[in-house]
């Protein structure tokens, strides 16, 4: 059986952790969580990068105002550091230290097949860190093809070493082989992501990161009370790679007849063959204001998204701050993150949430469904009621994606 090792070193502010690649229906996980103290010498493991001591690592001399260290701050705020390494759980079922057995496939549309993930997922897992951190990652690869992980919107300060792009920055990851890599994390702070990135894998091999503030510090804007994780990516009811071949084969665009966008990896209520069942659900308390931390995984396309009657403010891109900017819909680049305020204070009920590409080439094929999914108040709905649904912007509607891009401010920008 496999292990999977995951620990935190809280004095170096330091997390450990393996995520394996398999294809679905073939493989076993066992996954072991355990927190101790070992200290890594990334000098050592790197032998050929020079790094001045405490820079871009954050792992030394790290205080905060008051003098304390990041262990000592987390204790102080009630194990807090803890409780990310248990974010960190890469397994489903943790309970015993030792667990989980991954099983089978996929279905979406009424077709069901075998697609490349992390640990099984679709998405993938979440990497939770804060500013500052350096993460150790083992990328196993199980699958029977070439991969490679990237650290989208990561900056790695000279350490471009295991960034990801296939033949670019590293050589890729081939089955059988694990590869162990260094994320950094010097400034971003918000909502990244993580994706493979080897020919059209990253369709279904991706998943999102979360940068917490520093410890001592905080966000720009009032704290949320909860957060919420949007992932916007595709259902290819074939396999990807046949899809990529069949592209390069023509010259053309990608097939796209019969596919789905999805959220959360769900495609929603309204494609042939999906269905409630499929579809992704939000339940908000009414009065509270929840933090969206929302990915664009789709591999080609802009997406309109929107919640029906609510307006989001976003506060963050690409992990950084922006000025708040209040919408009523958002547009999200392929590759793009959002850090969205949402406040739950509409008359309670179902509210659905969609999302559909921008489009405006003449002759250019792209998919033309609405994903969707559902924000419902707790307590507050008649789960057999149909929810209200928004009014996306027309598919071709380029003053409104612009409209949208080009409020997009710095925090730090003086207009
Ligand atoms: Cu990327």
């Amino acid at each position: 059986m496999d292990k999977i090792l995951d620990s935190l070193d809280t004095e170096n502010h330091e997390i450990k952790l393996n995520i394996d690649l398999e294809n679905l229906e073939t493989s076993s996980i066992d996954t072991q969580i355990t927190t101790n103290n070992v200290k890594y010498n990334l000098m050592n493991e790197v032998p050929y990068f020079l790094m001045e001591e405490g820079e871009a690592s954050g792992t030394t001399n790290n205080r905060n105002d008051d003098g304390d260290t990041p262990s000592e701050y987390a204790q102080k705020r009630g194990g807090e550091y803890a409780n990310i390494k248990g974010k960190n759980k890469i397994c489903e079922d943790c309970s015993n230290g030792l667990s989980m057995v991954k099983e089978a496939s996929y279905t979406r549309l009424c077709k069901t097949k075998k697609i490349l993930t992390v640990n099984g997922k679709f998405p993938g897992p979440t990497l939770y860190a804060y500013k500052g951190d350096t993460i150790i990652v083992n990328v196993r690869n199980k699958a029977n093809q070439n991969i490679t992980i990237h650290w989208h919107g990561v900056k790695l300060p000279r350490y471009p070493w295991s960034d990801g792009p296939e033949y670019v920055t590293q050589c890729p990851i081939q089955p059988g082989h694990t590869f162990r890599q260094k994320v950094i994390f010097s400034s971003e702070e918000g909502t990244l992501w993580w994706h493979a990135h080897s020919d059209w894998s990253r369709a279904t091999v991706h998943g999102a990161v979360v940068v917490y503030p520093k410890i001592g510090t905080g966000y720009p804007f009032p704290k949320p009370d909860a957060e919420v994780l949007i992932i916007l990516g595709e259902w290819w009811k074939k396999d990807v790679d046949e899809v990529l071949q069949l592209m390069l084969a023509t010259g053309g665009d990608p097939n796209v007849s019969d596919d789905a966008f999805t959220i959360n990896g769900q495609p929603g209520d309204f494609y042939p063959c999906s269905g409630p069942e499929r579809t992704f659900k939000l339940n908000v308390d009414h009065g509270k204001t929840y933090l969206f931390r929302m990915v664009n995984a789709d591999m080609n396309e802009i997406m309109f998204y929107k919640i029906a009657k609510h307006k989001l403010t976003v506060v963050g891109a690409d992990a950084s701050y922006t000025k708040p900017l209040k919408s009523k819909y958002v547009v999200l680049s392929p590759g793009q993150t959002l850090d969205c305020l949402l406040h739950a204070n509409r008359r309670p009920g179902r509210y659905y949430m969609a999302a559909r590409a921008y489009s405006s080439g003449i002759g250019v094929l792209f998919d033309n469904t609405i994903t969707t999914a559902i924000l419902q108040y707790n307590l507050n709905y008649d789960p057999s009621s149909s929810p209200i649904r928004p009014s996306l912007p027309y598919y071709n509607d380029t003053s409104s994606a612009f409209r949208f891009l080009g409020q997009l401010k710095s925090l730090n920008s003086d207009d």
